[in-house]
């Protein structure tokens, strides 16, 4: 696994804590930090321990999306292929973050721009700090949303909304975020990591396979018709039935008592 100080992990209580961690650079992504990304993202498909993963900055942003200074043309050369650079680099991690059937808080602590703002709307809850805001910077500089943000932006919000806020980069501070749907909510900056660890303990120790399913269920909601919704939450709660977890969570409730549930 690549390991990276442009990444700080660790896991405790079943949470696996990921910092990005470039504080000067409002931690935009260099090559390095992508890298280091994405090992961890796999290392919590791969590892049982892993029951929940809470995604952070480090300093007083998010993340500030493409590291610029990478990209500067006075460098010379000819022109990057930003297509390759998004195969290469941002599509695989969003493709793994979607794909974890385990719960990914986002705690936004800071200013969330370009992929920085799309990769926090791909994790499954966001929390966001009061003064944190959000910005699709990419019309500043020439770009289109990327990191999957043309996708949530115009599925959450409607393209009224989609348009504004890429059209014109304006930013959304997190309290209207949280009253357009597009996080979960905001809360005072002094709270944002009591309660998003709070909320990540709990999950992890919550019936990891349900979760995982209705993460599934709840993603596979934007394509299906009703009919295949139904069939699918036939199917799913056919496995969910079937788990040590389901059992535990009955007997728990008919002996009053908090359940114990081991994520299977
Ligand atoms: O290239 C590809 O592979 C395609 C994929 C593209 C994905 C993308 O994300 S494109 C969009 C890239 N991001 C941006 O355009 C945002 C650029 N940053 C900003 O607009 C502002 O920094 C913020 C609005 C985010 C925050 O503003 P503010 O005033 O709070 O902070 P600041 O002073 O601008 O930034 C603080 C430092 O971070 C500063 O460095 P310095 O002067 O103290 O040494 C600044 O240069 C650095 N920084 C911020 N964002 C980036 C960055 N350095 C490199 N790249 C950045 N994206």
């Amino acid at each position: 696994m690549t390991t990276s100080e442009t990444v700080l992990a660790r896991l405790e209580a079943g949470v696996l804590h990921l910092t990005l961690n470039r504080p000067d650079k409002l931690n935009s992504f260099n090559e390095e930090m992508h890298l280091a990304l994405r090992a961890q993202i796999q290392r919590a498909h791969d590892d049982e321990a892993v029951r929940a993963v809470l995604l952070t900055g480090a300093g007083r942003g998010f993340c500030a999306g493409q590291d610029l200074g990478d990209r500067d043309p006075r460098k010379g050369g000819p022109a990057p292929d930003l297509g390759n650079t998004l195969e290469t680099f941002y599509n695989p991690t969003l493709r793994l973050i979607r794909q974890l059937e385990k719960p990914v808080i986002c705690a936004v602590n800071g200013v969330a721009a370009g992929a920085g703002a799309n990769i926090a709307f791909a994790c499954d809850i966001v929390l966001a700090a009061k003064s944190a805001k959000f910005i699709q910077a990419f019309a500043k500089i020439g770009l289109i949303p990327d990191a999957g943000g043309s996708w949530s932006l115009a599925r959450i919000l409607g393209e009224p909304r989609a348009k504004a806020l890429a059209l014109t980069a304006e930013p959304l501070m997190a309290e209207r975020a949280a009253d357009w749907g597009l996080i979960w909510k905001a809360v005072e900056d002094s709270d944002l990591m009591t309660e998003a660890t709070k909320l990540a303990e709990s999950l992890a120790a919550g019936p990891t396979l349900g979760l995982g399913l209705t993460k599934r269920l709840i993603q596979a909601a934007a394509t299906n018709s009703l009919d295949e919704q139904l069939d699918m939450e036939r199917d799913l709660q056919q496995q969910a039935g079937r788990s040590a977890d389901y059992a535990e969570g009955v007997i728990a409730f008919l002996e009053k008592r908090a359940a114990r549930f081991t994520g299977k």
